[in-house]
């Protein structure tokens, strides 16, 4: 209403000023007319020479007086009567706009309120009383009614929309913030409509639950179940196995369809697989029940799309969550939405894998890349280990006997390998091939290839900017899969079931078709790189390891010098032993133990120690807490029945299932251990 007054106002003041010059101008003409003719006339009078053409001079002179007078008084009575009219007519249209406004306002269908800038209330519809108790609401605050709505919100912008659901309804709030004056001081307005959305949003919810979810299923290990199972019996075991999957579908109100002789394809509505959801795919539990006399379960891995714009994407989606299971050692279900992923089972190890006719296309695709390369660069992850370096040094040979140029991207001054690295740069190859950042950022051109060996993680490589700037890459990894896989690679060799990237590499050096085969030094680097990987041919040991063992022990590895260089020297062995005698047992079969003093290869001595623990009756897995500076290093071992990898990814660390590490920052020892308990408790007891 008051704007509206106001640009009455307005157009009233133009009027006026639009009137006031033409009275201006009337009395202009006027006047001079009168002048004029008084002055004619008194002309007349002193004229000398009388005849007869004076008499017609002074009729003009009296006319000129009277129509000067004339125009004077009739034009400014005409003006006047005239703007009356005007104004008049402008209060017509004034009144009719406002009172159609203020009944437009009055009859609006959705909810209106005008508060102060403090929430206070000023004026509301009939519609707004519906909303809230309709008692009287001049004066209240509008927060007292709706605590949700922040009035701080619809000050800072002049016009604002918000979201606000009260009663079960759902509004879409307008505000709109006006200023206007009142007896010459300025006061703020913010009127607040209520656009009712409930339908939509119900609708939209009701479309968001019958999206469809994408789950791509495959049995993990279907040929070694077979295997391992009597004939006789190999309908039945498949036949509950597909029932066992079809009760889960059927929980869940979906379809699935089997294609080829191990997947299946599944789609569910979103609401209904959330069920499915909240109980945790208990389908891989089930499946592992099954029990036709097999001598080892059948496991299921699943990969699940949802959220996506279409269903095409969650297609896709649930192929690269498959993936990233099966990656991660199969037995467990992945799930890609919007959100990124999220885990669920894998409680139990991951099952070897027999056929070895990946390692052998591997092999056939690695020689052919090699052969196109102009040189190759090999590198290992940060703070290289055995594993690392006897990877790395089996490529180099397998290169260079491929008459191909081959360098190693190794910095020799931090890494885990001393006494192995001292002996191969004694030989001038490996003095002159292993090269650090500068050099080898140099020996990169477009069309090197860059092997990059026992890790899967951008940023754990030992030069990250080699990676950055390499055109052509080749992964050879066993780590069980993380979220920032190394992508856009030529060639990708991930086994996660393998013991230790050695184990692969000597796999995969068997099928090159090399004639000039390893030297002592490479084999020996190998062998200790599975040594490492499976503490002594203990942990993730399967018969691949040792084949791959037993053709590096034809190379002429003698076990017992490998064995030595695993020993401890002194002050090692009495720190891991300070740090055991701390051990506490936690929750009956965990071993705890804490290391607050710091010496220069303390993540050895603490991963040692994490070993170590498991060699104690009853103890099924170990973690070991060390602070290193500001942050605090969390070793964790296990024996395979408690996933420790699962454990730590809570606090933002990886690995395997039995060997895994996290590193927290800017933390206390005792809030880390603290952490640690809480995601023990969280995967095991939950
Ligand atoms: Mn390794």
């Amino acid at each position: 209403m008051e704007i509206n007054k106001k640009a009455n106002n307005k157009v009233k003041k133009l009027v006026r000023n639009e009137f006031n010059s033409n009275i201006q101008t009337y009395i202009i003409c006027g006047v001079v007319l009168v002048v004029l003719g008084i002055f004619s006339f008194l002309c007349t009078l002193n004229i000398s020479a009388r005849n007869h053409y004076i008499i017609y001079l002074v009729i003009m002179s009296i006319a000129s007086v009277v129509a000067g007078l004339g125009i004077l008084v009739g034009g400014i009575y005409h003006s006047i009567c005239k703007r009356e009219l005007f104004k008049k007519h402008i209060d017509e249209i004034s009144f009719g706009v406002e009172a159609s406004v203020k009944s437009a306002l009055l009859g609006f269908p959705d909810p209106i309120v005008i508060v102060e800038t403090d929430g206070t209330i000023q004026w509301y519809n009939q519609e707004f009383t519906d909303i809230c108790e309709p008692d009287e609401l001049h004066g209240i605050n509008i927060q007292e009614i709706f605590p949700s709505i922040r009035i701080v919100d619809f000050i800072d912008d002049d016009s604002v929309t918000k979201p606000f659901s009260y009663n079960g309804r759902d509004f879409m709030l307008m505000g709109k913030k006006t200023r206007t004056e009142y007896e010459s001081a300025e006061y703020e307005l913010i009127s607040i409509s209520f656009v009712d959305i409930s339908e939509v949003t119900r609708l939209r919810n009701q479309l968001d639950e019958k999206q469809t979810v994408v789950c791509t299923a495959i049995i993990d290990n279907y040929d070694e179940v077979l295997r391992e199972t009597p004939t006789s019996n190999h309908g039945v075991l498949i036949g509950d196995v597909e029932r066992c999957i079809g009760i889960w579908v059927e929980r869940g109100e979906g379809f699935y369809r089997k294609y080829e002789r191990d997947k299946f394809i599944i789609l569910f509505e979103s609401a209904k697989f959330d069920l499915l959801l909240a109980e945790k795919f208990s389908v891989l539990n089930e499946i592992k029940e099954i029990d036709q006399q097999n001598k080892i379960p059948v496991t299921l891995s699943i990969g699940v799309g949802m959220d996506a714009e279409d269903i095409k994407e969650n297609d896709r989606m649930s192929l690269s969550a498959l993936e990233m299971a099966l990656g991660r050692g199969g037995d467990q279900a992945v799930v890609k939405s919007a959100d990124g992923y999220s885990f669920y089972g894998a409680k139990s190890l991951g099952v070897e894998k027999t056929t070895k006719v990946k390692a052998r296309v591997v092999a056939k695709n690695l020689c052919n890349m090699i052969d196109k390369a102009s040189n190759v660069i090999i590198m290992g992850h940060r703070g290289c280990d055995f594993d690392s370096f006897g990877t790395s040094v089996g490529l180099f040979r397998a290169v260079v006997n491929r008459g191909k140029k081959a360098n190693i991207a190794l910095d020799r001054n931090h890494n885990n390998v001393g006494v192995i690295l001292k002996e191969a740069l004694i030989h001038s190859e490996y003095n002159e091939g292993i090269v650090s950042l500068d050099k080898a950022v140099t020996l990169l051109g477009m069309n090197t290839l860059l092997i990059v060996v026992d890790t899967h993680r951008a940023g754990m490589v030992e030069y990250p900017e080699l990676l950055e700037k390499a055109k052509n890459v080749v992964l050879i990894d066993h780590h069980r899969r993380s979220e920032d896989f190394i992508e856009d690679t030529a060639l990708t060799y991930h086994e996660p079931y393998a013991s230790s990237a050695s184990e692969m590499v000597a796999e995969v050096f068997q099928y090159m078709e090399d004639e000039k085969g390893l030297s002592l030094l490479e084999a020996e680097a190998l062998y200790c790189g599975i040594y490492l990987d499976t503490k002594g041919f203990t942990f993730k040991t399967g018969a691949r390891t040792f084949e791959a063992a037993a053709y590096l022990r034809k190379m002429g590895v003698d076990p017992v010098r490998v064995h030595k260089l695993f020993r401890n020297d002194i002050s090692t062995y009495i720190q891991k032993s300070n740090i055991i005698s701390n051990t506490k047992i936690y929750r009956g079969n965990i071993a705890m133990a804490v290391c607050e003093s710091v010496s220069k290869n303390l993540q050895l001595v603490v991963a040692q120690a994490a070993d170590d623990l498991l060699d104690i009756s009853n103890v099924e897995a170990s973690f070991v807490l060390a602070l290193v500076g500001n942050k605090v290093i969390i070793s964790g071992r296990s024996l395979g029945g408690i996933n420790v990898q699962v454990v730590l990814e809570k606090l933002g660390g990886g690995g395997h299932s039995t060997i895994a590490g996290a590193q927290l920052e800017n933390t206390s020892i005792s809030i880390a251990e603290l952490k640690l308990k809480n995601a023990i408790d969280e995967v095991l007891f939950d």
